[in-house]
């Protein structure tokens, strides 16, 4: 999940004249962006990164919905960051969309920029809907399979004897 985006600069340093473009979501993005801060370097080649902004862990959401009635914890990414302006400020090209229409232009013309060594961060705004999870069959509550039993404790012996 958070390999992506470090996937993306390895391929197109092996094949520096394809137009390499990485996706990801915005969950998975926030694991990896850490390398913002290097890939702008002059020595980096340049690729575009789509990420699929829904401010949320959606796959998470989902099952935490389908666990506990409807509720969910822990999956809400920050509304007030935005992707685009980090890669500005990184000395990247960050674009904010909202259509498929703009999502294809601001491809087209990021792999065009990138040959002329423009990394392009392209952030595509989603509404929230939650997707199909990837094994409904599997999404049952989670069950305690093991207590702790105080008749199983044992004291540690201590390694100095
Ligand atoms: C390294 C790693 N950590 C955690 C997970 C579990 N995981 C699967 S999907 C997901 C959330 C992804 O959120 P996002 O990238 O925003 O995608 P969305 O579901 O919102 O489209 C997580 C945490 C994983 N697959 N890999
Ligand atoms: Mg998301």
């Amino acid at each position: 999940m958070w390999l992506w985006f470090s996937s993306i600069l390895g391929a197109k340093i092996g094949c520096p004249d394809t137009p390499v473009i990485g996706f990801a979501g915005d969950g998975a993005f926030g694991i990896s962006m850490n390398e913002m801060s290097s890939c702008a370097r002059e020595e980096w080649p340049a690729i575009t990164m789509v990420i699929f902004r829904n401010y949320q862990w959606g796959a998470e959401k989902r099952n935490t919905t389908l666990w506990f009635d409807n509720n969910f914890v822990g999956t809400e990414l920050d509304p007030e960051l935005s992707y685009a302006k980090v890669a500005d400020a990184c000395g990247l090209k960050g674009v904010t969309v909202r259509t498929m229409e703009e999502t294809t232009v601001a491809i087209k013309k990021s792999c065009e920029d990138q040959k002329k060594g423009i990394t392009t961060f392209i952030e595509v705004i989603l509404n929230q809907e939650l997707g199909e999870p990837f094994r409904r069959d599997a999404m049952k509550k989670p069950v305690k399979v093991a207590g702790i039993n105080k008749k199983d404790m044992r004291p540690q012996k201590s390694l100095n004897g």
